[in-house]
């Protein structure tokens, strides 16, 4: 747990969050500021700053992620139409908040490329 990181705090139950899904490795909430009328993020309870700071200890991490993903966009309602998941990563890829995470946006038709 990093003191100054908000998403491990939410994590931590220190903020109050309403997750859609927690388990021992990961949680999942609401955006705060949804960008599509469905708009949740994707976390690991440990603390990592970035996609590009993975280790190779953090393998199952992310197969468990990835494997749980659909569990939770099926959960959500996006199966049929489809969604888009994200990783900001740094400052070109737009990422302000430095704890990895993913976005599943989803809820209408979204148009590509990013602007
Ligand atoms: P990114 O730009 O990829 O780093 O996305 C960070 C997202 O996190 C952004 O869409 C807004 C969201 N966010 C920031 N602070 C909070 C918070 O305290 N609670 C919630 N639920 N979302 C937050």
């Amino acid at each position: 747990m990093h003191q100054d990181c908000i998403f491990c705090k939410i994590a931590a139950k220190q903020l109050p969050t309403q997750f859609i899904y927690e388990d021992e490795f990961m949680v999942v909430f609401p955006d705060i500021n949804p960008a599509t009328p469905v708009h949740v993020l994707v976390i690991p309870k440990k603390h990592i700053a970035n996609l590009l700071e993975l280790q190779p200890e953090d393998k199952d991490l992310v197969a468990h992620i990835m494997m749980t993903i659909p569990k939770i966009v099926s959960q959500l309602g996006l199966s049929e139409n489809g969604f888009r998941l994200v990783v900001n990563t740094k400052e070109n890829g737009g990422q302000t908040v430095n704890h990895l995470h993913w976005h599943i946006l989803g809820g209408r038709f979204m148009t590509w490329p990013p602007g």
